[in-house]
């Protein structure tokens, strides 16, 4: 018999005898398979058998524990901090690390507070500065001012960590442009693959660790292999490695033998789950955006458990089952949502680089932990070695929030099934035919908006696609939501009702449901996050933030009934506004300086949205362009309509400038770079500004240079080194992230 008619055999064997487990004492898994972390799929299994081996495909132990701690925290921090880069280029001189205080116990007692269970760290970011005292480069807080080049950022927050108890990970970024750009760097200077044996020994800094490994490994993969060794092994216990994809530069056809470093992952660091490649996966943005319905079965062409690339997955359905179809392995692969609490992944500065408000953080804690993904939260430090102080509370706060929602769970007292209700975490109920509904009995009518679910993914993996929700309201069942796939968690949210019953319905499912938790929970509704907008005219308007309120395809004008009663309050002076600041009643004429809004509803003031406004922009005409694509003309860029873009075409290398009439002679200071959305490429990285008194000769003042925005298309703040005179600019774009070859600008605003 051959290996796949055995398996077909055996498949068939097994799918008829279901066991149905319905002892609470000892319940046994309701499998129709055997279940694993990755299953293959046969030539001609059908549609169905595919579906079923997906609904056998479950987490490993490390996999289960990193979406258990559910939110984390991520620290990017480095040269970037003190040079205000999001991409250093890697000929940072060292003395730039010039930090002088490091509070590293100040960190994890913020993390603390938000109730994140773990850090990463980016112990090497792709400039390639170590923030530990790594044998193996001088290029590092060893050659910085940091404690006289004895500093050790990560030996620092290790121990914070463990008096917190904080979990710690290391984000080692394989893209290197220090060990690219030296001369004598390591990065594809196409040295000879040899037996190398990690860690290679350093007269006079011995490990502790007596551990070794044999690698046929080049220059660079024995360096890397060499610096995860010191990282595993002298700041331990390391809980999550974090693999970048990004590459702001490469260098000879340099390769990565991932395999090797798995290897001594695997035997250093046994309860760590790594990052961007088979153990997590990026959620494909870096905005905080989450996906509807976010299976973690993924499918692969390839075996993932023998890869050594993965690429980046995106786009929005990527694991449903026309996807699953395409693949020859079905893998569990939980998504990180990662995103930053400040525009931009490192600290820049606390006036201009926005930080996200608590409503923001804790509506992505619930999109993504309740969404079936960790949340990754980016808190960068500023250059005293600190959280700042926006960012502290804003973690605080959240916490506070999560405990109030969450900590509460009103289902506490009510009659049930005692599988879903306890908190046994081994205990779980399948969900044959006639148990499809399930209801919930409250011993008095509570209020409630928020109901969380979640599969028995330990044993069963993700077996839900469709369900609803219903609550007893006057006599009858009322359907409060519907939804797709549960996974890990699901948190469904609803506008507010009062009942003492509940029912859920499961509607579609990949095989017999198997559950294991529910709760209930109210979420005291805040005054709404702002959106502000200016138009052609100058004119800003300041109304609640539609995207928020996700509940309205459900027949819900819950936007409407949550801002019953809410009124707006403003300032344009920088002060933060409160009770007694200007009410907004309409569009107001607004340039050059920042309006700050919020909303008060039921005697509480919401968080402050801030948007700075740069000059009025009715007077600007195009004087001319290299190029524009057709419906991409320039005029795009000063429109006020950040969907719109100039576009410059892919050919000729003159074509990617444009020269602006400003109307009047005027005095600028500074630029903002909005890039498009809507598009992902013509994202520009470097280039030049020229002003011209008459529009004709031109003087080069300004060359500015922006990194990260494929991932980041956020806009990005220049300001200049002086202020100009002028009436003409011009800007001419010198690189195109990406490798692209057309440039692109939503919006462009000089502030004077
Ligand atoms: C990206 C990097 O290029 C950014 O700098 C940042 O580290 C983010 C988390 O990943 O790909």
């Amino acid at each position: 018999m051959t290996k796949s008619t055995l398996t077909k055999t055996l498949f068939k064997i097994v799918s008829l005898l279901l066991v149905v487990a319905s002892c609470i004492e000892n319940p046994k898994p309701v499998l129709n398979l055997a279940t694993a972390n990755t299953i293959e799929i046969d030539g001609d299994d059908s549609k169905d058998s595919v579906i079923l081996k997906a609904a056998h495909v479950i987490p490993s132990k490390n996999q289960l524990n990193a979406l258990k701690d559910e939110f984390i925290a991520f620290v990017h921090f480095g040269p970037n901090t003190f040079t205000k880069l999001e991409w250093g280029n890697g000929m940072e001189n060292p003395s730039v690390f010039n930090l002088e205080n490091l509070d590293t116990d100040q960190w994890c007692s913020a993390m603390k507070d938000a109730g994140m269970k773990k850090v990463i760290i980016t112990a090497k970011h792709h400039d390639g500065f170590v923030l530990w005292q790594s044998r193996y480069t001088e290029h590092g807080v060893m050659s910085s001012p940091f404690k006289e080049g004895k500093g050790d950022v990560l030996k620092e927050l290790s121990v914070s960590c463990k008096k917190y108890g904080i979990k710690l990970g290391v984000y080692l970024s394989p893209a290197d442009l220090y060990q690219i750009e030296h001369k004598d760097g390591l990065y594809g200077n196409l040295s000879e693959y040899t037996t190398r044996t990690i860690p290679r020994p350093v007269q006079g800094r011995p490990f502790e660790n007596n551990t070794t490994f044999e690698f046929e490994v080049d220059d660079y993969n024995e360096y890397f292999l060499n610096q995860l060794f010191e990282l595993l092994t002298e700041y331990g216990p390391i809980d999550e490695v974090w693999f970048d994809g990004a590459h702001p530069k490469r260098k000879g056809g340099q390769q990565y033998k991932y395999r090797d470093w798995k290897k001594l992952i695997t035997a250093l660091a046994p309860n760590a789950v790594v990052f961007g490649k088979e153990g997590t996966r990026w959620c494909g943005n870096e905005a905080g955006a989450t996906r509807d319905t976010e299976w973690n079965v993924i499918p692969y062409t390839e075996d993932p458990r023998t890869m050594n690339l993965f690429a980046d997955i995106t786009g929005e359905d990527v694991a449903g089952v026309d996807k699953l179809m395409e693949g020859k392995y079905l893998h569990y692969q939980p998504a990180e949502t990662n995103t930053s609490i400040r525009e931009g992944w490192f600290y820049r500065n606390d006036d201009e680089q926005k930080v996200r408000n608590t409503d923001d953080v804790f509506d992505i804690y619930e999109r993504s932990v309740g969404g079936n993904s960790i949340f990754l939260l980016n808190i960068p430090p500023n250059r005293e070695g600190r959280f700042s102080d926006e960012d502290v509370n804003v973690l605080k706060e959240t916490g506070i929030r999560i405990k109030e929602t969450y900590g509460i769970d009103l289902l506490e007292n009510a009659d049930g099934p005692v599988e879903l209700l306890d908190e046994d975490e081994d205990t779980f109920l399948a969900l044959d035919n006639d148990k499809l509904m399930l209801e919930f009995t409250l011993p008095k009518g509570v209020k409630i908006n928020r109901f969380a679910i979640q599969e028995d993914i330990k044993r069963h993996g993700e077996r839900v696609s469709y369900h609803a929700l219903d609550a007893w309201v006057d006599g009858m069942w009322k359907e409060l939501v519907v939804s797709t796939n549960i996974g890990y968690k699901r948190i469904l949210r609803f506008p507010e009702v009062t009942t003492n019953k509940l029912r859920l319905r499961i509607l579609d499912f990949r095989a017999i449901p198997v559950l294991q938790k529910v709760t209930a929970h109210y979420y005291k509704s805040r005054p709404p996050i702002l959106d502000m907008h200016r138009s052609e005219l100058g004119m800003v308007d300041i109304a609640p933030k539609m995207s928020d309120f996700k509940w309205k395809p459900h027949g819900e004008n819950a936007s409407g009934n949550l801002t019953k009663g809410m009124k707006i309050v403003y300032t344009t002076n920088g002060e933060a506004p409160n009770e007694s600041s200007t009410v907004f009643s309409k569009p107001f004429a607004f340039a050059n300086g920042t309006v700050k809004a919020a909303a008060i509803m039921n005697g509480e003031l919401g968080s402050v949205t801030e948007l700075s406004f740069g000059m009025l922009k009715d007077n600007w005409k195009v004087l001319n362009t290299g190029s524009s694509k057709n419906d991409h003309n320039a005029e795009k860029l000063f429109d006020e309509d950040i969907e719109t873009y100039w576009q410059s075409n892919e050919s000729g290398v003159n074509n990617h400038f444009v020269a602006l009439d400003l109307g009047e002679e005027t005095e600028i200071t500074a630029f903002k770079y909005t890039p498009p959305t809507t598009i992902s490429t013509g994202m520009i990285e470097k280039g030049i500004m020229y002003i011209s008194k008459d529009g004709i000769k031109w003087q080069e003042k300004e060359t500015f240079e922006f990194g990260n925005l494929i991932n980041d298309p956020t806009p990005r703040f220049f300001e200049f080194k002086n202020s100009y005179s002028t009436r003409y600019v011009k800007f001419k774009v010198v690189e195109i992230a990406g490798s692209n070859s057309s440039a692109a600008i939503a919006e462009l605003d000089f502030y004077k």
